[in-house]
C-alpha cells in the first residue's frame, strides 16, 4: 500500500514591521483552512512566519530585537493556530524566532502533530549574514548578530507515516544539510525561507535569485531520493524585496507545484513517499555507492585547504 501525504505550501506575502502576531496568525490560520480544504494532511510555512524579517536592521537596544522573538510556543497569540490544526486535524511546519529560558536566541522550526502537539523541533545551523551594522548595505542581514548557531543537528522525524526532516532558508543552499539527512532516510524536507532578490555583496547576480533558490532545492531532492517542500514569505516586505516562488519538489528533482503570486498563496501535491525509493534504492543507493572513506575533508576543515593532490 503506498504512502501518500498530501502537503500544502503556504506562502505568505509580506508582513509589516507593526504588524500583530494576532494578524500573522489570522493569515496562517486562513491558509491552513485552506489546505484542509484540498485535503491536506500537513502545511508548511515560512521562516520566521510571526513576524517581519527583523534582521533586514540594526538594533543597538537588545529589547527592540527581543520584541521580535517568542519566549514559549505555544504562547496565548499563537494558540489558536495549535488549537485550528487540531480541530481540523491537519499538521504544520512553523518557523518562529525562539528565545529560551536561559536566554538563548535561535531561529527555529518546528513540526506540530495533527492533534496541535509539538513533535519536532530545528535550530538553524546555516546563518547567512553578517554580525556588525554595516550601513553601507541598502539593508542589513544580522543573522550572525541576533541568534546562536543551531545546536540540534539535522533531525529527522519519523512522523505522518514517513520520515521528515527540518531545516531553514539558507541551509538549503548547502550539500551537507540534505545528505546528513539523507544518511538518515529522509523522505520529505520541509523548509521556509526568507530571501531578499538583491545581494549587496555580488549584486550582479541578482537577477539569478529564483534560478538559485530551485536548483539547490532540486539538487538536494533528486541526490538524497528526497521530496523538498521550500516556502517562502514573499514580496515587498518594509521596501525589501523578497523571492517567492514556493514549490513542492518530487524525489526526481522535478516541480510538481509552485506558488505564482507573491502573496499569501496555498498549492497542494499528493506525494507518495515510496517514490523515494526510486531514487534511494538505486543511483543513490548510499550503502552500495557511496566512499565516505575519500570525504574526510568535509569534516575536517571549515574553509579551503591547499590542493592535496589526491591525498585526501
Ligand atoms: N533567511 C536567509 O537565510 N536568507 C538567505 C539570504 C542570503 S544573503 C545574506 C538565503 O540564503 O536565502
Amino acid at each position: 500500500m503506498s504512502r501518500t501525504l498530501t502537503v500544502a505550501a503556504a506562502q505568505l506575502g509580506p508582513i509589516a514591521r507593526d504588524e500583530s502576531r494576532q494578524s500573522a496568525v489570522a493569515r496562517l490560520s486562513a491558509m491552513m483552512r485552506e489546505a484542509k480544504t484540498h485535503g491536506a494532511d500537513l502545511v508548511i510555512f515560512p521562516e520566521l512566519a510571526l513576524t517581519t524579517f527583523f534582521p533586514r536592521w540594526f538594533f543597538a537596544d537588545q529589547a527592540e530585537v527581543d520584541a521580535f522573538f517568542e519566549r514559549a510556543m505555544p504562547n496565548p497569540a499563537v494558540q489558536p493556530l495549535f488549537d485550528l490544526a487540531g480541530e481540523l486535524g491537519i499538521g504544520f511546519n512553523l518557523g518562529y524566532a525562539e528565545l529560551t529560558p536561559e536566554g538563548r536566541h535561535f531561529n527555529t522550526s518546528i513540526l506540530v502533530n495533527r492533534k496541535g502537539e509539538i513533535v519536532g523541533k530545528y535550530r538553524k545551523v546555516h546563518l547567512p549574514g553578517h554580525r556588525d551594522n554595516e550601513p553601507w548595505r541598502p539593508f542589513q542581514h544580522l543573522e550572525k548578530r541576533y541568534f546562536e548557531t543551531g545546536d540540534l543537528g539535522f533531525p529527522v522525524f519519523e512522523a505522518f507515516d514517513g520520515r521528515l526532516g527540518l531545516c531553514i532558508c539558507n541551509d538549503r543552499r548547502w550539500p551537507e544539510t540534505y545528505r546528513v539527512m539523507g544518511l538518515q532516510g529522509v523522505e520529505m524536507v520541509l523548509l521556509g525561507y526568507n530571501t531578499p532578490q538583491h545581494y549587496a555583496l555580488a549584486p550582479e547576480q541578482d537577477h539569478l535569485q529564483d534560478f538559485h533558490n530551485h536548483l539547490v532545492m532540486q539538487a538536494g531532492a533528486y541526490q538524497n531520493g528526497t521530496w523538498v517542500v521550500g516556502v517562502a514569505k514573499a514580496g515587498s516586505e518594509e521596501g525589501c524585496a523578497l523571492i517567492g516562488g514556493s514549490c513542492i519538489i518530487a524525489p526526481t528533482g522535478e516541480i510538481v507545484a509552485q506558488c505564482e503570486t507573491l502573496d499569501d498563496e496555498v498549492v497542494v501535491h499528493a506525494c507518495d513517499l515510496d517514490a523515494c525509493r526510486r531514487i534511494q534504492d538505486n543511483i543513490f543507493n548510499f550503502a552500495l555507492h557511496r566512499e565516505p572513506q575519500t570525504y574526510g575533508l568535509i569534516t575536517e576543515t571549515k574553509g579551503k585547504v591547499a590542493g592535496l593532490g589526491g591525498k585526501t
